[in-house]
């Protein structure tokens, strides 16, 4: 790949608090503040969001806006896609996490043939169904949409018909089936899931890796494990909520769950995990500027992504250099 193409999302239909489509803003005054050129230094596309429905009631109690968040993941899909056959790196940043689905199924729409790997660092396990999510909130659900797993086993609610028309679009964004196998996701810091949630992970085997163990094997020696369980898969992309920090860090963001990453522990799984030359697409989520103080999330993300990107930065130099 040549360079880094940034994916901005600024959407938050999937979210139960209002805020985080500002994320991807926030991370642009955090930048500007810090006196970097990190937004001058990428080209960028904005993908079409449709927040204006956030105004209308949503018929959809089970999965609130999943009409809208349809249309937008198809932009966001679609985005992906066109960055990666373009040759470029995409990264994107997102406002809720629902947009994770549509990244996989870009990235699967690229590279229709090859296994595709997923680590997640999020508080959350986001595997909730319409049949069984306690909120109707869609960034609960994204990597069940892209397993193309309902959990009916754990069925608490039924959803109406239109419901389920728009929760089968979204399990066949792009392209028809599941886009992610189930021993091709790593889960990292999750730490807040409900019942239905740890049986379905639990069935169908999930690698989950939680802090305690993190912080006694250290990231490298983490990294490394990671990869040997995708060591079957030809790409791989990493989801980072910023949730999966500690509350301390992340005031600014839905829902702020304890005992979570430090700042510096999040900087060096992030950038030891890009320095894999697999890995073809970077998220960051959820960052909600209007729920901190003095953009304190934001700063925090921005040096993140910083880290992250210089890593992904070496790699691309580093296949310059060999395809040269
Ligand atoms: C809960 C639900 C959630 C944030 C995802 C929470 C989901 N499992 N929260 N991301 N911030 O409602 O599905
Ligand atoms: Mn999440
Ligand atoms: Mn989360
Ligand atoms: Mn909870």
């Amino acid at each position: 790949m040549k360079r880094i193409k940034l994916i901005e999302v600024r959407s938050e239909l999937g979210a139960g608090t209002r805020g985080a489509s500002m994320g991807p803003d926030a991370l642009r005054v955090a930048c500007l503040n810090k006196g970097s050129d990190y937004f001058r230094r990428y080209n960028s596309v904005v993908t079409q969001d449709l927040n204006h429905v956030l105004f209308d009631k949503t018929p959809f109690r089970l999965a609130k806006h999943i009409d809208a968040i349809y249309t937008v993941q198809k932009g966001i899909a679609s985005a992906v896609e066109q960055t990666l056959r373009f040759g470029e790196f995409p990264l994107v940043l997102a406002g809720d996490h629902s947009s994770a689905n549509a990244t996989i199924a870009g990235i699967k729409a690229a590279y229709p043939h090859k296994t595709l790997g997923v680590i997640w660092i999020d508080a959350h396990a986001d595997i909730h169904s319409p049949y069984t999510t306690p909120s109707g909130n869609v960034h609960g659900m994204p990597l069940a949409a892209s397993l193309g797993e309902d959990n009916l086993p754990c069925q608490r609610n039924q959803p109406d018909a239109d419901t389920e028309f728009f929760w089968r679009r979204l399990q066949n964004l792009a392209e028809p089936g599941p886009k992610l196998r189930p021993e091709h996701l790593v889960y990292v810091a999750v730490r807040d899931t409900e019942e239905e949630e740890n049986a379905v992970i639990e069935r169908l085997n999930i690698k989950w890796i939680k802090l305690d163990e993190f912080q006694a094997k250290g990231s490298r020696r983490l990294v490394r494990e990671i990869y040997e369980h995708l060591r079957y898969c030809d790409l791989v992309y990493i989801s980072f909520d910023v949730d999966s920090l500690d509350s301390e860090f992340s005031k600014g963001t839905g829902t702020p769950v304890e005992k979570g990453l430090y700042l510096s522990e999040a900087e060096n799984l992030c950038q030891d995990l890009l320095e894999n030359d697999r890995v073809v697409c970077f998220e960051m989520v959820e960052i909600n500027p209007t729920l901190d103080n003095e953009n304190t999330m934001a700063k925090n993300a921005f040096n993140i992504l910083e880290k992250a990107t210089a890593a992904i930065e070496r790699r691309l130099r580093l296949e310059e250099v060999v395809s040269r």
